[in-house]
């Protein structure tokens, strides 16, 4: 199956995190594909990305980096298809730096910025698959059992 889903990082550092976006899509059977591609150490991989992405085929990109995250802000202006900023947590400022500098786009160029860290990239997976189930009837059906699922598995009442 093409992959429609791209998650990208800056860095080998960034999969222990980005691994959530790709379990929430393997979960809800989304065919996607993970890249490093660092916005300061491969800006040449980084140009032809996001030149190339939707002849690739891709339909939605998972960007995550850490620190002086500029790399979904890049992609987003180098591609049309829509781009899910995830915030890797940082060890100097604990992902706060990649928060900012994710979310702060400048009109024009949108990027969705998710919360820091795994949350942040299991939203983002799941957020591509609502994306992508728009137009897809039988994922939007596995994205609502995915829900209820998640929604049943909440207890009542807290054990000791
Ligand atoms: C960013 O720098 C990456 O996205 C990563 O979060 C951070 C640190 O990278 P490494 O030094 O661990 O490769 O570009």
């Amino acid at each position: 199956m093409t992959p429609q889903v791209a998650i990208v990082m800056g860095s080998q550092s960034d999969w222990p995190t980005m691994q959530c976006a790709a379990k929430v899509l393997d979960d809800l059977g989304v065919a996607h594909e993970a890249r490093i591609v660092s916005a300061h150490r491969t800006p040449d991989r980084l140009h032809d990305f996001g030149k190339t992405a939707a002849d690739e085929g891709f339909k939605v990109i998972i960007a995550g980096a850490g620190g002086a995250a500029h790399l979904p802000g890049m992609i987003a202006a180098l591609t049309h298809l829509p781009v899910l900023g995830v915030p890797v947590k940082s060890k100097a400022l604990n992902g706060l730096d990649s928060l900012l500098s994710i979310v702060q786009m400048p009109a024009g160029i949108p990027t969705g910025t998710l919360a820091i860290g795994e949350a942040g990239a299991t939203n983002a997976g799941l957020l591509a698959a609502s994306i992508l189930a728009l137009g897809d009837d039988a994922l939007s059906m596995r994205l609502q059992e995915w829900r209820t699922a998640q929604t049943d598995k909440v207890a009542q009442h807290p054990l000791d």
